[in-house]
């Protein structure tokens, strides 16, 4: 029996025992699903608290419950460990670290060399190695395999690699794991099918592609399309604000087509780890190919120009009341990147606040999935009690966060000046002026 064929039995079998570095919001989803398909999971994470707190059935992962990871903890199905020897027994790996930017905007690969050098240690004959970390084409050819095959393995035969994107969407409440398609793309034919017969165990429906590199190419694609489009539309409303067009009413009318359309909105800015990161990837790999990736370029300059539109819109509308931005108490609501989350990462918010700052603003922020920030410049700042003394005593109101929960009516009707980057407001009226994006 060849190792691919014994490697298929085990899989099948549920005998295989499966690996998964990094149990973060990609990892602990991953670990559960395969668990719950009947593997015995193996987790590694360099946070020892994050292990620790698996390893006595505790979730810290929102889209986990506790109740769900408790069982699997229990009956010996799940264990996690931050000794990446204890892989030694996973027949499968799967890699699901942090891939951010560095300052100067270049892709931080550290994590996933540090975890791909640790698995290629205690790599074994008829393992399955796949990397899920979102990162630029050519990643699984240039770190995984070189490593392996320093090791004598022979790709396909002896060990067999390849790339899933992960596609986690954290709180969405309608897709997780299982029901959320997932591509996978082998070093070879061998490769593929192993990986597919291993994730249609935890994924309903799993594609085949030819390689890694081109399940790489896949999800930049899927995040660069968003950052893209957003970038389109905020551009699209810089337009209407020069012609005097509402470009929301634009927007509603366009998204009737039926077909041929996909409605985005503008907004203050573009944040999370995902869409303003992942295309930079892309078009960083294309500089070294000596290709210039002017959409994505122009995107993230468009996007990364919106929280400075913001506070110039701040400006003027304090003009329309004679008044300055320094000196005026500004409330911002809402800080975190996009609705409903408790996640700044790269939230424009951040900038909004900073470049208020910057011009003499005395500005607050209530955010009630943030209780503290940390601003470019190292300040700490506190989300403050909302009040309606607080909106009364603002000179103006700044919506950058739409969060559900806020009361819209409530803010209109105790703000005298409220700009209204997320068009929250609509259609309702009340006491405050709202300047729209
Ligand atoms: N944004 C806009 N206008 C839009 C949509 C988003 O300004 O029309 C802003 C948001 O406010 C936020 C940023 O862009 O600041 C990113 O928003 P997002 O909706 O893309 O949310 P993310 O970053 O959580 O993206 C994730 C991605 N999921 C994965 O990578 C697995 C993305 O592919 C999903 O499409 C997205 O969630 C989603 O649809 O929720």
């Amino acid at each position: 029996m060849t190792i691919k064929q014994e490697l298929l039995n085990r899989l099948n079998q549920r005998t295989a025992r499966v690996g998964v570095v990094g149990l973060g919001y990609v990892g602990l989803p991953l670990a559960v699903e395969f668990a719950e398909a009947g593997f015995t999971v193996i987790g590694v994470d360099v946070s020892a608290p994050k292990v620790e707190q698996l390893n006595q059935g505790e979730s810290y992962i929102l889209d986990v419950p506790t109740e769900r990871l408790a069982p699997l903890v229990k009956s010996g199905k799940l264990s996690a460990s931050t000794d990446y020897s204890v892989l030694r027994q996973a027949d499968t790996v799967s890699i699901c670290v942090p891939t951010p930017l560095r300052k100067t905007k270049d892709p931080d690969m550290s994590y996933v060399i540090e975890s791909v050098e640790a698995v290629s240690a205690v790599a074994h004959e008829g393992m399955l190695i796949i990397l899920e970390s979102t990162t630029y084409p050519g990643t699984t050819e240039e770190i995984i395999i070189p490593r392996l095959k320093n090791r004598g393995f022979t790709l396909g035969e002896d060990i067999f690699v390849a790339f899933s994107p992960e596609r986690v969407d954290p709180s969405n409440p309608q897709y997780g794991v299982r029901n959320t398609p997932k591509v996978v793309g082998g070093v070879t034919p061998a490769c593929t099918e192993v990986s597919g017969v291993l994730y249609r165990t935890a994924v309903d429906q799993v594609l085949e592609v030819s390689s890694p590199t081109a399940a790489e190419m896949v999800k930049l694609l899927e995040n660069t399309f968003r950052a893209v489009n957003i970038g389109l539309v905020n551009e699209m409303a810089l337009m209407c604000d020069k012609l005097g067009v509402d470009v929301w009413e634009v927007i509603r009318g366009a998204a009737t087509k039926p077909f041929g359309f996909m409605p985005f909105y503008p907004g203050p800015g573009l944040g999370g780890h995902c869409i303003p990161i992942d295309p930079l990837y892309l078009s960083w790999k294309l500089k070294a190919l000596n290709y210039n990736a002017r959409f994505i370029e122009l995107a993230s300059e468009i996007n990364t120009s919106m929280p400075l539109y913001v506070v110039n819109k701040v400006s003027l509308a304090l003009n329309d009341d004679s008044k300055s931005i320094k000196g005026s108490k500004i409330v911002v609501l809402g800080v975190a990147y996009k609705r409903d989350v408790n996640d700044v990462r790269e939230s424009p918010a951040l900038d909004v606040i900073g470049l208020l700052q910057e011009r003499g603003a005395d500005v607050v922020y209530h955010d009630p999935y943030i209780e503290q920030v940390r601003l470019e410049a190292g300040e700490i700042m506190r989300s403050v009690d909302y009040s309606d003394t607080l909106l009364e005593t603002a000179d103006c109101v700044v919506i950058v966060t739409d969060h559900s929960v806020f009361d819209w009516q409530h803010v209109l009707d105790h703000s005298r000046l409220v700009v209204d980057t997320r068009h929250a407001t609509y259609p309702r009226a009340g006491r405050a002026r709202v300047v729209p994006l």
